[in-house]
C-alpha cells in the first residue's frame, strides 16, 4: 500500500480552528489537500483564518456553532454533509482552560471545562459517525494533552477532562474498529498558544518548562500539523486508539 499522506478529495472539520492549535492543524490538513472546514464561534475570526489558509492555496469552509450545544452540533454536521457530501475527518480540538486552586474552583468553571473539552468531542463524534459508518470509513482525531497522563496544581478540571479524552479515544476506537473508522488522539505538551499566554509570560514557569523538557523549548502550533495529517491519512491505516504525545520529550523524563 502506498505511504500516502495525500488528503485530496477528503473533507476535514476542525473545531476551534480560528487560532492556535486548531488553526495550525486546519492549515496543515488544507496543505495536504483536504477541503478544511473551520469551526468556531466568531465568524470574523474564522473568515480571517480562511483567508490566510486560502492565500496559502488551501480550500476551506467555515461552520459557526457551539461544540458543546448538542442541537447546534447535530444541525451543523447535517448542513456540512448536505453541502460537501461527507465529513471524512473530524479533529476535536476546541478547548478551554481555567486555573484556580481546587478548593476555590467554581463549579461553573468545572462545568464549562468538561462541556467543551470532554462532552463536545463526544457530541461531535456522535453526530459525524452515522455518515462515516454509511461510507465505511472515517477518521476522528481528539486533542488530548500532556495532562491526559500527568497532573499539575490549579488545573484539576482540565486534567480530568483530558484524561477522559484519552479514554474516549480508546472507547470509540474499540467500538468502531469493525466499521473501518479510526479514532486517535494527539497529546500536546507546552505549546506557544494564547491559552498558555499567562504561562509563557511568567518567567518562572517558562524556565520550568524549558528545564523540564528534553528539547529545552516550548512547541510551536505548526509542530502539531504533521501528526494530524499523518493520522488523517491512509499512511495511518492500521493505527487506532492511540494517543501520540507531541511534547518535546516532557512525558518521558523525570
Ligand atoms: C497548564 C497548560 C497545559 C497545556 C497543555 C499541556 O496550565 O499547565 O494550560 O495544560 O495547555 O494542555 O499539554
Amino acid at each position: 500500500m502506498p505511504l500516502s499522506l495525500d488528503l485530496s478529495g477528503r473533507v476535514a472539520l476542525v473545531t476551534g480552528a480560528a487560532r492556535g492549535l486548531g488553526f495550525a492543524i486546519a492549515r496543515g490538513l488544507a496543505r495536504a489537500g483536504a477541503l478544511t472546514v473551520l469551526n468556531g464561534r466568531d465568524a470574523k475570526a474564522l473568515a480571517a483564518a480562511r483567508t490566510s489558509i486560502e492565500g496559502d492555496g488551501g480550500r476551506t469552509d467555515a461552520a459557526v456553532f457551539d461544540v458543546a450545544d448538542r442541537d447546534a452540533v447535530q444541525a451543523a454536521i447535517a448542513d456540512l454533509e448536505a453541502r460537501h457530501g461527507a465529513i471524512d475527518v473530524v479533529v476535536n480540538n476546541a478547548g478551554i482552560q481555567r486555573r484556580h486552586p481546587v478548593t476555590e474552583f467554581p463549579l461553573e468553571d468545572w462545568d464549562a471545562i468538561i462541556a467543551t473539552n470532554l462532552t463536545a468531542p463526544f457530541l461531535v463524534a456522535q453526530a459525524a459517525l452515522p455518515g462515516m459508518k454509511a461510507r465505511g470509513r472515517g477518521v476522528i482525531i481528539n486533542i488530548a494533552s500532556l495532562m491526559s497522563e500527568f497532573g499539575r496544581p490549579t488545573i484539576v478540571p482540565y486534567t480530568a477532562a483530558k484524561g477522559g479524552v484519552r479514554q474516549l479515544t480508546r472507547g470509540l476506537a474499540t467500538e468502531l474498529g469493525p466499521t473501518g473508522i479510526r479514532v486517535n488522539a494527539i497529546a500536546p505538551g507546552y505549546i506557544l498558544t494564547e491559552m498558555n499566554r499567562a504561562l509563557i509570560d511568567n518567567k518562572e514557569f517558562d524556565t520550568w518548562v524549558r528545564g523540564r523538557t528534553p528539547m529545552r523549548r516550548w512547541g510551536d502550533p505548526d509542530e502539531l500539523a504533521g501528526i494530524a495529517v499523518f493520522l488523517a491519512s491512509d499512511a495511518a491505516s492500521y493505527i487506532t486508539g492511540q494517543t501520540i504525545f507531541v511534547d518535546g520529550g516532557m512525558s518521558v523524563c523525570v
